[in-house]
C-alpha cells in the first residue's frame, strides 16, 4: 500500500506540467478523482455538461481549443442502472456515440498524448464463461437490457486500437465493475442499485414504510468504491500505456448478491422496517464475474475498501448531503 501511495504522490509530482481534462468530472467517479487531486499542483479541469455538451462537436472543439489538454480522462457518458437502460435504449446509443466520437476527433486533433476512456463490466457478452477477462469484450452479444450502452462502449475499444495503429496514439480504456460511493446519482428510477436503494432506504426510514427491492435479490455483482477506482485511474493515467483495456475491479471472491447489498445498506442506515423483494421487476444479468488478474499482476499490493466500510461512508454522505444529492 505504501508503494502505491508513493506511486500516486510521485505520479502527481511528475504530472506537474500536464493539463488534464476530466470529462464527466462532476459525477460519481470524476468527483472521487477531484478529491484525490485537490492539493496537487498540476492543472486539473473537471467538467460537467454545463461547461460543454460533448454531444456537440463545435462545443467540444471550443473546449479543447480553450484548455489544450495534454491528457484526458474521459468519463462523461449517458449513464444509469438496469431500469434506465431498459427504458432509454435510444438515448444510451445516440448520446454515448456522439460524446465518444467528438472526444476522439478532438483528442487526435489537439495531439492529446494520453487518453483514458471508460468501458464497463456490464458490456461483456451475456453468454460467456467466467471469470470474464479483457480478451472477451467482443466475444458475443451483451445482455439485451443494456445492448445500446454496451455497443456504444465497445466502440471505444475499437477506436483505441484504430488510433494507435494509424497514428500511434496512446489511447486506452479502463473497464470498471459496478462503482458506488459519495456524490452518486440517486434518482429512484434511473440510478444504479446501491444509490437507488440508499435513497429508498432513507425514505422508508423517514416515512416508516417498507423498503422495496426490485427483483429477486439473487443476482451477483462486484462493487468497487469510487475512491479506490479513482486511485487506480490515476495509476493508469501515468503507468498503463497500451491500447488494450484493463479491468479495474475488486477480487472475484468479494462478489456479493443484491440481497447482501441490501443487508449492508439496512445496517448502515440502521433501518428496522420490513424489506420486500418485488419479483415482478426484472433482475437483469444474473452475474458478470470479472477477473482482476491483469490489474493484480501490475499493482499487486492494492488494498480495496471493504463493502461494509464503503457502504457506511456512502450512506453517511447521502444522509449528510440529502439536500444537494443528485436525485
Ligand atoms: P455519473 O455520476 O452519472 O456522471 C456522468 C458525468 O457525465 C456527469 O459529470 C455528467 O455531467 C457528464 N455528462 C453526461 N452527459 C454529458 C454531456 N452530454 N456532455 C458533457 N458531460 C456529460 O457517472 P459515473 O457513474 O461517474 O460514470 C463515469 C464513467 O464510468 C462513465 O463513462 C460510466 O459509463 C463508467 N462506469 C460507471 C459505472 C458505475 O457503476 N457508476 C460502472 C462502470 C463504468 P452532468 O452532471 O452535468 O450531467
Ligand atoms: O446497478 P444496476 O441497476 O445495474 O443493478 P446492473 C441492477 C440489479 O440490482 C438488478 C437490482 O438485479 C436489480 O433487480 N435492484 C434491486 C435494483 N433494487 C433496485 C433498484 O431500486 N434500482 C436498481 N437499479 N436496481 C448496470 C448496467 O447493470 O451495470 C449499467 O445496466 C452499468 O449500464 C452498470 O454499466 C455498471 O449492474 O444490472
Amino acid at each position: 500500500m505504501k508503494k502505491l501511495i508513493f506511486l500516486i504522490t510521485f505520479t502527481t509530482c511528475i504530472l506537474a506540467k500536464e493539463t488534464i481534462l476530466v470529462t464527466g468530472g462532476t459525477g460519481l467517479v470524476g468527483s472521487a478523482i477531484a478529491q484525490l487531486t485537490k492539493n496537487s499542483n498540476e492543472n486539473w479541469i473537471f467538467l460537467s455538461s454545463k461547461d460543454c455538451d460533448l454531444r456537440n462537436l463545435q462545443q467540444t472543439q471550443q473546449l479543447f481549443e480553450k484548455h489544450k489538454p495534454t491528457m484526458v480522462i474521459h468519463l462523461a457518458a449517458h449513464v444509469g442502472g438496469l431500469y434506465r437502460n431498459i427504458n432509454e435504449p435510444v438515448n444510451f446509443w445516440v448520446n454515448n456515440v456522439a460524446i465518444n466520437e467528438n472526444i476522439y476527433i478532438c483528442a487526435h486533433k489537439y495531439n492529446v498524448k494520453k487518453l483514458v476512456s471508460c468501458l464497463s463490466t456490464c458490456i461483456f457478452p451475456d453468454k460467456t464463461q467466467y471469470p470474464i477477462d479483457e480478451t472477451m469484450v467482443h466475444n458475443g452479444a451483451p445482455h439485451w437490457s443494456n445492448e445500446s450502452y454496451a455497443y456504444a462502449k465497445r466502440m471505444l475499444d475499437v477506436k483505441n486500437r484504430a488510433y494507435n495503429r494509424e497514428y500511434g496514439s496512446n489511447f486506452t480504456a479502463i473497464i470498471p465493475t459496478n462503482v458506488y460511493g459519495p456524490n452518486d446519482n440517486y434518482n429512484l428510477e434511473d440510478a444504479h442499485v446501491i444509490p437507488a436503494l440508499i435513497h429508498k432506504c432513507y425514505l422508508a426510514k423517514k416515512n416508516n414504510t417498507a423498503l422495496t427491492i426490485a427483483g429477486s435479490g439473487k443476482p451477483l455483482r462486484q462493487f468497487i468504491y469510487s475512491t479506490d477506482l479513482a486511485k487506480l485511474i490515476l495509476w493508469v493515467l501515468k503507468n498503463y500505456n497500451t491500447p488494450e483495456p484493463i479491468i479495474l475491479s475488486v477480487d472475484e471472491s468479494t462478489e456479493v448478491s443484491i440481497k447482501d447489498v441490501v443487508n449492508e445498506i439496512v445496517e448502515a442506515m440502521d433501518f428496522k422496517g420490513p424489506v420486500i423483494f418485488d419479483r415482478s421487476k426484472p433482475d437483469g444479468q444474473y452475474k458478470k464475474t470479472a477477473s482482476n488478474k491483469k490489474l493484480r499482476s501490475l499493482v499487486p499490493d492494492f488494498e480495496f475498501i471493504s463493502l461494509k466500510d464503503g457502504m457506511k461512508k456512502s450512506v453517511e454522505w447521502f444522509v449528510e448531503n440529502y439536500d444537494i444529492a443528485r436525485k
